[in-house]
């Protein structure tokens, strides 16, 4: 089948060669050059609409003279009637005038005068400058997900040939400044922030420089944010839940209670509002924030929500919690003056039902001095709370019998008729005494912060491949093509020598 298929294309290939072969003047055979000129051939590099001399002029008088740019014949002095173009007039002397030129007009001139029977030829060539013009396929909007791979095709026009270079989001890229008229570049969306104007430059020093490009939006999953993943309340109080959806294109949300969605009535309903609602070229990307609102939390509303995002790239969920529980305590600073055996302690607290009490865990904990040594293990006391008007709790508590000269860390909890608080921040205190600390900070070594970001682990992307895909195997069936010439035309001479 390659064999069948190779002559073919071995044969195309031929005819193409012979028919490139354009018959080419011959004016050496019939022409003498030798004659004098008075007029020199020339280059004439000029500009648009700018007005061309050509002379043609021999020490002799002349017979007839007639003038073809490249194959075209332009002016005969002994044809009036053959249909010049309206810009170009040929003079009683000879020369050829070309006026108000255009690109078009760039190419090599042939002036053949005859004198005395013979015939002589002057070249002369005309290179019509012009700025550079430019434009990219595709152009317009582009919307590809992160993952895409796609190509832009630069082509520009001018005299001299225009140099092009790469510009993204206004950055140039230096590695494709090229002369040519016509560049590729293959660009892959890695990130969101590659959104923005791709452009093509081409300058040649006439004119301007043109520019000339598309806009890239990057699609993406939605990206959720919470500002706060715990939300505090009470039956009977009004709670909100929020979301912040930033996605292109737009996306959906769903809410789910306990992974059953949420079902909307006049008590618990969700509400929209559009952070960036204006959609212009630059501000494609959809920010949303989503509130579910409870108006009269009931024991049931309680627990865990799941906020979901979806479009037609992919979806994302964020989780969050409606709990009557204390907030976690906060440590106080307390810079008042410690003995070397006690320690004051003051945290604080918030809760909008009763705290019934706290728990303070202590431990000692290796100080500089000493290495290798195991933490001992916490030490728990529960600690009445006192009655407060309002919500914010303030306790003060003395840890009295302590290793002098030592270093400690301390956490709390409080508990209300819901259920105790999340673990305060542990912080670390020294007692007095005369011992090096590597560090002493009263918030510091927290535990490992839990809110860690869950979302930017979820790869949902996948690569897609544009029309980059055509490039690289066209390429491929380019080489393999060629092989099959290489091995059409051995074929062909041992069949030729046998
Ligand atoms: C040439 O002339 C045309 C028409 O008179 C005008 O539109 C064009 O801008 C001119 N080109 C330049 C390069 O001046
Ligand atoms: C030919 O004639 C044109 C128009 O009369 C004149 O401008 C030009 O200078 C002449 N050229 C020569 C070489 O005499
Ligand atoms: C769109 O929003 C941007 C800021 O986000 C603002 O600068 C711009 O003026 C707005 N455009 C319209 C048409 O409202
Ligand atoms: C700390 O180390 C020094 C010597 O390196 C020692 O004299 C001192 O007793 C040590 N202190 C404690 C508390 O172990
Ligand atoms: C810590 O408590 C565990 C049991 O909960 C016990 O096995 C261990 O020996 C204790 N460690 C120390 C240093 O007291
Ligand atoms: C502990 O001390 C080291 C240097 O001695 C310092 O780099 C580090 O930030 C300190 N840590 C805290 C929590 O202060
Ligand atoms: C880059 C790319 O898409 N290459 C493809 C070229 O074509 C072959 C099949 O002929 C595919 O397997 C490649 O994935």
């Amino acid at each position: 089948m390659c064999y069948a298929k190779c002559l073919i294309d071995l044969l195309i290939t031929l005819l193409l060669l012979l028919s490139s072969v354009r018959p080419e003047l011959n004016f050496n055979n019939d022409f003498e050059n030798n004659q004098k000129f008075k007029s020199h051939s020339t280059t004439v590099k000029t500009y648009e609409n700018d007005t061309v001399l050509l002379p043609c002029s021999l020490d002799t008088p002349f017979r007839y003279v007639r003038w073809h740019r490249d194959d075209v014949p332009l002016v005969d002095s002994r044809h009036p009637d053959l249909k010049t173009p309206a810009h170009i007039v040929l003079f009683a002397n000879g020369s050829l005038q070309v006026s108000k030129v255009q690109p078009e007009d760039t190419g090599d001139y042939y002036c053949e005068i005859m004198s005395n029977g013979k015939l002589a030829v002057q070249t002369h060539a005309i290179e019509v400058q012009y700025a550079p013009t430019v434009i990219t396929e595709p152009s317009g909007v582009l919307e590809l997900p992160i993952g895409a791979v796609f190509e832009v095709i630069c082509i520009a026009k001018g005299v001299p040939l225009p140099v092009t270079n790469w510009r993204l989001n206004g950055n140039v890229l230096d590695e494709y400044n090229t002369a040519g008229n016509r560049q590729s570049h293959v660009f892959e969306i890695k990130r969101r922030d590659m959104a923005g104007p791709i452009e093509c430059m081409a300058s040649n020093a006439v004119g301007q420089p043109a520019v000339a490009g598309l806009y890239l939006h990057v699609l993406f999953a939605p990206e959720l944010a919470v500002h706060q993943t715990v939300s505090y309340t009470k039956v009977g109080d009004r709670a909100q839940l929020e979301c912040t959806v930033e996605s292109a294109p737009a996306s959906s949300l769903q809410w789910f209670h306990h992974g059953v969605p949420v079902a909307m009535n006049s008590q618990v309903f969700s509400q929209e509002s559009e952070l960036r609602s204006n959609q212009s070229l630059e501000h494609y990307v959809s920010v949303i924030k989503h509130s579910l609102i409870l108006r009269k939390v009931r024991d049931s509303d309680m627990g865990q929500y799941e906020c979901r995002a979806t479009n037609t790239v992919g979806f994302r969920s964020a989780t969050l919690e409606l709990t009557g529980r204390p907030m976690p305590c906060i440590f106080k600073i307390n810079p008042g003056t410690q003995s070397s055996t006690s320690h004051v302690l003051v945290w604080q607290t918030e809760s909008l039902l009763p705290i019934m009490e706290f728990k303070l865990k202590f431990r000692q904990i290796p100080s500089a001095n000493v290495t290798k040594q195991i933490r001992s293990n916490w030490t728990e006391l529960t600690i009445p709370a006192q009655v407060t008007i309002g919500a914010i709790y303030i306790k003060s508590y003395t840890l009295h019998g302590l290793q002098p000269a030592s270093l400690f860390e301390v956490c709390v909890l409080a508990k209300n008729s819901f259920g105790w608080s999340d673990n305060s921040k542990i912080v670390r205190f020294a007692t007095g005494g005369e011992v090096e600390l590597p560090n002493y900070s009263t918030e510091s070594e927290l535990l490992e912060d839990a809110t860690e970001d869950i979302f930017d682990n979820e790869i949902t992307q996948r690569s897609q491949t544009f029309s980059a895909s055509m490039v690289h195997n066209s390429s491929a069936y380019i080489k393999s093509t060629c092989l099959c010439y290489i091995a059409a035309l051995i074929e062909m001479f041992i069949s030729l020598s046998s």
